[in-house]
């Protein structure tokens, strides 16, 4: 058996939060490890539909976050969460509400640049233009963590090199 916890993706839109998280997620059920994603899809669509990207708006929609992986891990399941989070205190509140083995803060480490040329959405654009407000990393801040348990460069690091060293960072701490 296992006790679940929170893997906590931060990190720029196109860093590779949602990517790795997806990745992860397949290598843990390959384990018989039960884990259960949180993204804008499943979160922001649904319980936080009434939350948009003001400071305020963002610090609510990660309490609620934090407080919806609690339940998953009571469940016994790990929690994957990929937001940009980009506020330190938002994420150190979610860390404190857990067991200290219970939140692993992972910082996806991309640099504006790189996530600007990558814009799969075409939000960068957007944003540079004006037709986007408060867009993080171009009008918005974006706190690096100062004590991320693990930290992925993703302008060096391929998918399943970022997916290898969490398995390694799990199995190593014991979680499995
Ligand atoms: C940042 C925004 C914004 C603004 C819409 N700033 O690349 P995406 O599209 O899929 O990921 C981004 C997502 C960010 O939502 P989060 O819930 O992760 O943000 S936070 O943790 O700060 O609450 C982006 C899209 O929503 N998006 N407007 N202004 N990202």
């Amino acid at each position: 058996g296992h006790k679940g916890a929170v893997i906590w993706f931060t990190g720029l839109s196109g860093s590779g939060k949602s990517t790795i998280s997806v990745a992860l997620d397949k290598a843990l059920f390959d384990k018989g490890i039960r884990a259960y994603r949180l993204d804008g899809d499943n979160i922001r669509h649904g319980l936080n539909k009434n939350l948009g990207f003001s400071e305020e708006d963002r610090t609510e929609n990660i309490r609620r976050i934090g407080e919806v992986s609690k339940l998953l891990i009571d469940a016994g399941l790990f929690a994957l969460t990929a937001f940009i989070s980009p506020y330190r205190a938002d994420r150190n509140q979610v860390r404190e509400l857990l067991e200290a083995d219970e939140f692993i803060e992972v910082y996806v480490k991309a640099s504006v640049e790189t996530c600007e040329a990558r814009d799969p959405k075409g939000l960068y654009k957007k944003a540079r233009n004006g037709e986007i407000k408060n867009f993080t990393g171009i009008d918005a801040p974006y706190e690096e963590p100062s004590n991320a348990e693990i930290i992925l460069d993703t302008d060096a690091l391929s998918v399943e090199e970022c997916v290898d060293q969490l398995i390694n960072h799990l199995e190593n701490a014991g979680y499995f």
